[in-house]
């Protein structure tokens, strides 16, 4: 398929989108939001596709959700349409997905950031959520995925005064898990992707879907569910080869079954 606001490239068994907005530093506007769920529902679907990188252009992931779009909108348009509801379906994907984030990745753009499982930030990286200055606030998540990744006081800080995180105090506060050369960016995000790729693919699937619970439930609960979904790793033929692989001394060959 090919797509109005993204670029799809394959390598191996990693797909990279591509955000291809410059003239907008990728703003978010509804075309590209129906293109990028759309792309990696595909790819989701894609037994060969093992993870999903989403990367935007030097000087910006993304600037944001498209103001010019956005303004002249009222509450029934909005509303009706429920806009920016489908960015939610991003984060159901269950193949695992990679942010590579150099320059902005402000508003939406941080929120696009946070709906992916592994976060790698460029030197040259700002986060934000500066939707106050504009008279709005967050809306695809960003109050809440910040807060639980920065806790309370700086997500509060951020959400209240517009003001923009460099790389390494976002790495600090827990929002990124790495800090790459911007030039190292894409290379060290494919690097990460394939580790991950190259991984038995349900049983990644049923990792991510435990970490993810970490965040919707009770520590009894969550424990409960990961115990289940560890007993099923014991019914694919990933486990025997895995364990069997470490015995034989020898790397493992995942049939990713
Ligand atoms: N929307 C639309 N166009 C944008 C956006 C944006 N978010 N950001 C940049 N652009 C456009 C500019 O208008 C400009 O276009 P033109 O050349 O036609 O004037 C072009 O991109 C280049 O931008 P600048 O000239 O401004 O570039 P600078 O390097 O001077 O500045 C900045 C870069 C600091 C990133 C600046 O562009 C900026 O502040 N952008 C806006 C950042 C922002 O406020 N983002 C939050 C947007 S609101 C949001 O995301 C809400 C999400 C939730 C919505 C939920 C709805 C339900």
């Amino acid at each position: 398929m090919t797509y109005e606001t993204i670029l799809v490239e394959r390598k191996g068994r990693v797909a990279i989108l591509t955000l291809n907005r410059p003239e907008a530093l990728n703003a978010l506007n509804l075309q590209v939001m129906t293109d990028v769920v759309a792309a990696a529902e595909e790819l989701d679907r894609d037994p060969d596709v093992g993870c999903i990188v989403l990367t935007g252009s030097a000087k910006a992931f993304a600037a944001g959700a498209d103001i010019k779009e956005m303004r002249p909108q009222s509450y029934m348009d909005m509303y009706l349409t429920d806009w920016f509801t489908a960015w939610d379906r991003l984060g159901q994907v269950r193949t695992p997905t990679l942010a590579a984030v150099s320059g902005y990745a402000l508003g939406g753009g941080c929120e696009l950031a946070m709906l992916c499982d592994i976060l790698l930030a460029s030197d040259t990286a700002k986060f934000g959520q500066p939707e106050i200055k504009l008279g709005v606030i967050p809306g695809i998540g960003g109050s809440q995925r910040l807060t639980r990744a920065v806790g309370k006081a700086k997500a509060m800080e951020l959400c209240l005064t517009g003001r923009t995180m460099d790389a390494e105090e976002a790495e600090r506060a827990g929002l990124v898990s790495r800090i790459v050369p911007a030039a190292n960016l894409l290379d060290e995000a494919l690097t990460v992707a394939t580790t991950v790729a190259d991984m038995s693919k349900p049983v990644a699937m049923m990792a991510k879907e435990a970490v993810n619970r970490a965040f919707e439930t009770t520590l009894t609960e969550g424990v409960r569910f990961e115990r289940r979904l560890f007993h099923a790793v014991f019914a694919t033929a990933d486990q025997k080869e895995g364990m069997t692989a470490f015995v034989d001394k020898r790397p493992p060959h995942f049939t990713h079954s």
